[in-house]
């Protein structure tokens, strides 16, 4: 008796078959795509390592120059494969590496995790000033944020790659955020996802004040640094 995976297999057969061309053919072309792919989300790498360079100088350079260390850490994620294909369906696009690179502007990604909301604006703008950088899209959820209570800077960019015989521009998605918009949202993410539970109107509410308790907590912390940093200049000189 055929199993569920015996009619699964018997089913691709018939499939490749009324494609008309032979085994050989259907697998390079199979060979091919991936290779394509995969060679789409090394360039992806590439340019997240870019950027994460970039951001790492500027640390450097505003550690060195003003004893302060804008970046607390960087995080830094490739799109999954089955995220990529549910965003393309959703979008009506079939999967494939120009499909890809033309409608996902997040295949790349780093979440920034600075130390105060004053270091999100200071990085950014240090690095949208770099002449190979590109600012496609920004959305400011710090200065507005989502209904929900999430606060982050994202912001879109094209940041060029050097390989061995040509220049490429790869698009990367930048999110921005303090370690407390970082806790909230973490926890609202690890919440929102538990798959048995119904997510009540209580719930999304008590989610909204704790964002609102984060965002005190961002406030407070930022005017204890300017009172300490006052203090050390004054001591300074
Ligand atoms: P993952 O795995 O984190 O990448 P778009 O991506 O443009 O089609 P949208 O909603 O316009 O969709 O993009 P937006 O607003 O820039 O948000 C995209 C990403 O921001 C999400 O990625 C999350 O990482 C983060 N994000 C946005 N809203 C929330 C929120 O309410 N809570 C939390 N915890 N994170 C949020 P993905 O695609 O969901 O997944």
């Amino acid at each position: 008796m055929k199993d569920e995976r015996d009619e699964k297999i018997e089913a691709f057969e018939n499939a490749v078959r009324e494609l008309d061309i032979s085994k050989e053919d259907f697998f390079e072309m199979i060979q091919q795509k991936s290779e394509n792919f995969f060679k789409l989300m090394a360039y992806y790498r590439c340019a997240m390592m870019e950027i994460e360079t970039k951001l790492n100088v500027l640390n450097e350079e505003f550690s060195l120059q003003y004893d302060r260390n804008p970046i607390n850490s960087i995080k830094t994620r490739l799109k999954s494969v089955n995220s990529i294909r549910e965003k393309l369906e959703r979008k009506g696009f079939s999967m494939n590496a120009e499909t890809i690179e033309a409608n996902i502007y997040d295949v790349a990604g780093l979440r920034v995790i600075c130390s105060f909301p004053d270091d999100v604006y200071l990085l950014s703008e240090a690095l949208l000033s770099q002449d190979d950088i590109t600012l496609i899209e920004k959305k400011d959820y710090i200065k507005k944020p989502k209904p929900n209570g999430y606060r982050s800077l994202h912001l879109i960019v094209d940041v060029p790659i050097f390989l061995a015989k040509e220049k490429r521009k790869m698009k990367v998605e930048i999110q921005l955020r303090t370690i407390a918009m970082d806790c909230w949202a973490s926890l609202e993410h690890q919440l929102r996802y538990k798959k048995d539970l119904e997510f009540t109107s209580e719930m999304a509410h008590e989610l909204a004040l704790c964002a609102n308790l984060s965002a005190e907590l961002d406030m407070r912390m930022d005017a204890l640094r300017q009172i300490v940093t006052e203090k050390k200049d004054m001591k300074n000189g």
